[in-house]
């Protein structure tokens, strides 16, 4: 079952988002990645926030640049967390307007919101969600954890 709704605002954010997809695949989690614009295809985003929790998605990362509404808007009409990934996207001035975008939510309707073009780290939190209440998926993250550890310990700069 698809447990990971992977969005965003336009084909053009999907060499970042894509980031999300591969690393949940690695922990055997399955996605769905669709571009659902929050200003260009509006009831497409209405309709995919309201229906996600009855498909059984469990959580919603969703990618958006410049005046990034998407995270937002879609967090307001779901109960499931959204990870929001501010991409620096070619109308951003500097990732600046997307971060802000995404981070300031009002008290209410949180959105997790990771660092610019951090698609591959909202796709790890994804996974610490999951892995909340999945001991296969969390015995996978506590793996992945120690495999970085070995490999930082184990770089050798002079040789
Ligand atoms: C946002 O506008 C999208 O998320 C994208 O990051 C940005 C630019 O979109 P395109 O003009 O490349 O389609 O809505």
């Amino acid at each position: 079952m698809i447990k990971v709704g992977i969005i965003m605002g336009s084909k053009s954010d999907w060499p970042i988002m894509q980031e999300a997809q591969k690393i949940l695949l690695e922990f055997g989690i399955e996605t769905e990645a669709e571009v659902v614009s929050a200003h260009r295809t509006p009831e497409k985003m209405v309709t995919y926030a309201k229906n996600a929790a009855s498909r059984g998605i469990q959580v919603i990362i969703a990618g958006a640049g410049g005046a990034a509404h998407l995270p937002g808007m879609t967090a307001s009409m779901t109960p499931l967390p959204v990870i929001g990934v501010p991409i620096k996207s070619s109308n951003s001035i500097d990732g600046w307007d997307s971060i802000l975008s995404i981070l300031q939510m009002p008290n209410g309707i949180p959105v997790a919101t990771v660092a610019l073009n951090a698609a591959k780290n909202a796709g790890i939190l994804a996974a610490r969600i999951i892995g909340a209440t999945n001991p296969d998926v969390q015995a996978k993250l506590v793996s992945y954890a120690a495999q970085m550890e070995k490999d930082v310990l184990g770089s050798d700069l002079n040789s």
